[in-house]
């Protein structure tokens, strides 16, 4: 803790590139405001400056952090609803060069762009993607979402959600991950942390963060997650590298809520790793295109 302030106070002014001088939207107590603190401290600590970073956001609450992180000099891009993985994914691929960082809620992440999470994860893009799991559909004022727990009254479902809710963290490791963590927004360290080790993972690495909503997911307070964390590295015996271990912590989402890395593949090979059309190349697919005569294709066009 100690080091990480002493990083930060000499990187004080790498620290300001990523703040932003405008007005911050979120609702009092909401933890998209830890999120996004925790996000620039762990860029600044592993030394990543802006203009090497692009950040994508989804739509939502969580997406509103994109005219919320520095000012000017660092690149964001908003997208639409539940596609903001595939937009991460063609940068992450065509530039590998940058770091590609995309963020999005439950709703977008588990209901409309399910779709590409999954291919996200099993095609292991070099990206980190953070999941704001508040556990319900905060923008449009408190539907329920794929998360949200049975019994709870939400707006839309004013009886109370008959669904059962999905474990972010336990579907993705039915998807063959190389990194899948969980962390609290309630817990900027913690989040500072996981963020670090995701942002230095190559491949795929999914953080999903336990988000506070206070405006509109009332039952599960801060108390109430704080009585459940089980950080893994209290867990006697616990090995992120152990699959079947880090399978078996990630279940429980109501009594014990396992927080940390739960599964890394520390010999994980990225997508374009594993592309025979890329070995050995030294160059982006962004340096290829830029090179491209395209003056023989126009002339057969005119
Ligand atoms: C395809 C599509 N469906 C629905 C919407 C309307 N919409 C905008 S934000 C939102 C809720 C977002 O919930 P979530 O993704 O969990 O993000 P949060 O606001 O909770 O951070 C919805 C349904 C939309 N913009 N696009
Ligand atoms: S509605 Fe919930 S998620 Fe959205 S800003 Fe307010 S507290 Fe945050
Ligand atoms: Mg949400």
């Amino acid at each position: 803790m100690t080091q990480v302030i002493k990083t930060l106070s000499d990187r004080k002014n790498d620290y300001l590139k990523y703040e932003s001088k405008e007005k911050l939207t979120w609702c009092g107590g909401c933890g998209n405001y830890g999120i996004q603190k925790a996000l620039e401290r762990a860029m600044v600590i592993e030394n990543i400056k802006p203009q090497n970073a692009v950040f994508f956001f989804d739509i939502g609450c969580s997406g509103n952090g994109s005219d919320k992180i520095g000012d000017g000099e660092v690149t964001t891009f908003h997208g639409l609803h539940g596609r903001v993985i595939s937009a991460a994914a063609a940068a992450s691929i065509t530039n590998p060069k940058m770091k590609v960082i995309a963020e999005a809620g439950d709703g977008a992440t588990l209901s409309e762009g399910v779709n590409h999470l999954v291919h996200g994860v099993r095609s292991n893009y070099p990206m980190l993607f953070i999941l704001h799991n508040n556990e319900n559909y905060g923008l449009t004022t408190g539907q329920a979402s794929a998360t949200t727990r049975p019994g709870f009254k939400m707006n839309a479902s004013p009886d109370g959600v008959t669904a059962q809710p999905m474990n972010a963290c336990d579907f993705v490791m039915s998807l063959n991950p190389t990194f899948v963590a969980r962390t609290f927004s309630g817990d900027v360290n913690h989040m500072t942390e996981v963020i670090q080790a995701g942002l230095k993972h190559n491949g795929f690495a999914f953080i999903e963060i336990m988000q506070l909503c206070p405006t509109y997911n009332k039952s599960t307070s801060a108390t109430w997650f704080w009585d459940r964390f089980r950080n893994v590295r209290d867990l006697k015996g616990f090995n992120p590298q152990n699959f079947k271990m880090a399978r078996e912590v990630a279940q429980d989402i109501d009594k014990e809520i396992a927080m940390g890395i739960l599964y890394q593949d520390l010999e994980s090979k990225n997508y374009l790793e594993h592309l025979p059309q890329r070995q050995g190349k030294k160059t982006t697919l962004v340096d290829e295109v830029s090179h491209v005569d395209i003056r023989p294709f126009l002339k057969k066009l005119a």
